[in-house]
């Protein structure tokens, strides 16, 4: 039996440490930590910003990371925020969370100076407003801008609070915007437009970009038990751990890392830039040992998420297990709408955002909550069959299953769905694949588990509860509900 591995997760429905040990061939797994990880909204003057909160999840991490005495520790997030430090390497403000509406026509301004195609070309980055460079030219003239020496993205963030080593972690980075897809280096046509246009000294803010599977540093400080362990920089872009987690057993696969987002895609030897990639906006994310993560971000059950809370703060609480149940026995595809549409980005009421979809569509508006919750899992289902379709098209890699993980793949109504709408087999799980990627890299870093990506994903295979779901119906159902949205 191997020594304890434990991995630092932190997604948008929760902060978790979670951890693992290889026995047998298996990965086993068990959750030591969690805690919330919400967005916390801060008026200053005129304006409320949506921010981290870094100090709550630090302490989190630090409780958790003190109940085990790890023989490594890895941290991922999600993608695209970073914190500033001053000459001192003390945080200078609480992060910008990228929901935060910083960046709305942000990306407009960028492209005069760096023209859509040129930047695709350079960093094959699907256009989100909340990409790092949009976040960065929507600072400028900021002060806190110029008392900063450093950016680390928050993963890197962390690391640091527990190493004092500042890096730049490669797939994380590359949802930045920054870094050049095809040499796997910080991009200077970026930087140059930062300076240039935007007075943004990104350059000289950005650290060393290092690839996961590197041991940074080890732990110090209060930290118990984990004191000495290793930190390990593992995919800590949550989704390349999430897609190290896929348990293929073929390569001819997409994935869906469902959780709060859906990254819908497939894995590549090299990025695609062609104009039809960028006409679809699917990206080119660098992922583990050498691969490229083309997927498009879909949204995800944030929309379910958000509508719970919605009725929660009406007084209304629903329990998710009974809505799912009471959802898969509405009629399917009675109201679609089109997930990737910017108004369900921001916090809100998303079944008043449905009802208006639904109505300027032309279809009648879901009413009960269970209605709202079918519309947004045929929804979802009819987002993957389209970007999954895409990715295979766009890429010319043959797919003959799709392997869903993350929280999603506990939904079994979205993952009947899913495998009725692409019209191919479904395998859903692990659930907290990001936290077992993040683990394997790891545990492979500091010689607990040796072998490629396909050998770490037999690991995942004998170790992971899965579930198939073949397809049924006529796709005809769901080609008629794309020509709605
Ligand atoms: P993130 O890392 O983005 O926070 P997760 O991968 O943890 O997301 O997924 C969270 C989502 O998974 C929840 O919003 C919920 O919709 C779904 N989920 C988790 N567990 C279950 C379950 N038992 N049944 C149905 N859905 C679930
Ligand atoms: C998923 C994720 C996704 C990004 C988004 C900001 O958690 O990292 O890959 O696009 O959050």
């Amino acid at each position: 039996m191997s020594g304890v591995h434990a991995a630092v997760d932190l997604g948008a429905s929760s902060g978790r440490v979670i951890a693992g040990r290889i026995e047998g061939g298996r990965l086993l797994t068990e959750e030591v930590a969690r805690f919330p990880n919400g967005p916390v909204a801060v008026r200053a003057g005129e304006r409320t910003t949506l921010h981290w909160d870094v100090p709550s999840l630090y302490a989190g991490v630090v409780e958790g990371l003190r109940r085990v005495a790890p023989v490594s520790v890895g941290i991922d997030t999600w993608a695209v925020d970073y914190g500033l430090l001053d000459a001192d390497g003390a945080l200078i403000g609480n992060p910008v969370h990228y929901r935060d509406p910083r960046t709305e026509g942000v990306p407009e301004q960028v492209f005069r100076h760096w023209p859509a195609d040129r930047m695709y070309a350079v960093n094959g980055l699907q256009v989100q407003p909340f990409n790092t460079v949009f976040q960065l030219a929507a600072e400028t003239g900021a002060a806190r801008l110029s008392a900063a020496r450093d950016l680390l993205l928050i993963p890197d963030l962390l690391g640091y609070r527990l190493t004092g080593v500042k890096v730049a972690e490669l797939t994380n980075a590359s949802t930045t915007g920054l870094v050049d897809v095809r040499s796997r280096g910080w991009a200077p046509e970026g930087l140059d437009v930062l300076a240039g246009s935007f007075g943004v000294d990104a350059r000289s803010l950005l650290p060393d970009l290092v690839e996961p599977g590197t041991v940074i540093a080890p732990l110090r400080g209060d930290l118990g038990g984990a004191v000495g362990a290793p930190l390990v920089a593992v995919g800590s872009h949550d989704t390349a751990s999430a897609v190290v987690a896929v348990p293929a057993t073929t390569p001819n696969f997409a994935y869906v890392s469902s959780g709060t987002w859906s990254l819908v895609g497939v894995e590549l030897d090299a990025p695609v830039r062609t104009e039809a990639s960028r006409a679809a906006n699917f990206t080119n994310e660098l992922g583990v040992d050498g691969t490229v993560r083309y997927l498009r971000n879909v949204s995800g059950l944030w929309l379910l998420q958000e509508s719970l809370r919605t009725w929660r703060e009406r007084g209304r609480g629903v329990d998710l297990a009974d809505l799912l149940e009471r959802a898969a026995r509405v009629p399917a595809l009675g109201c679609v709408v089109d997930v990737e549409d910017a108004r369900f980005l921001p916090p809100g009421d998303m079944p008043a955002r449905i009802a208006a979809f639904a109505a300027e569509t032309g279809q009648r508006p879901p009413e009960a909550d269970a209605e709202v919750a079918r519309c947004i899992l045929d929804s979802l289902a009819l987002a993957y069959r389209k970007a999954v379709h895409q990715a295979a098209e766009l890429s010319g890699k043959d797919v003959e299953v799709v392997h869903i993980v993350g929280g999603g793949a506990n939904n079994a109504l979205l993952c009947r769905l899913t495998a009725d709408a692409v019209g191919l087999p479904v395998i859903a799980g692990p659930a907290e694949g990001t936290a077992i990627g993040n683990l394997l890299v790891q545990a492979r870093a500091v010689g607990t588990v040796d072998g490629d990506l396909a050998a770490l994903r037999r690991i995942v295979a004998a170790s992971a509860e899965t579930v198939t779901y073949r397809p049924d119906g006529p796709q005809t159902l769901w080609e008629e509900a794309a020509r709605r949205i």
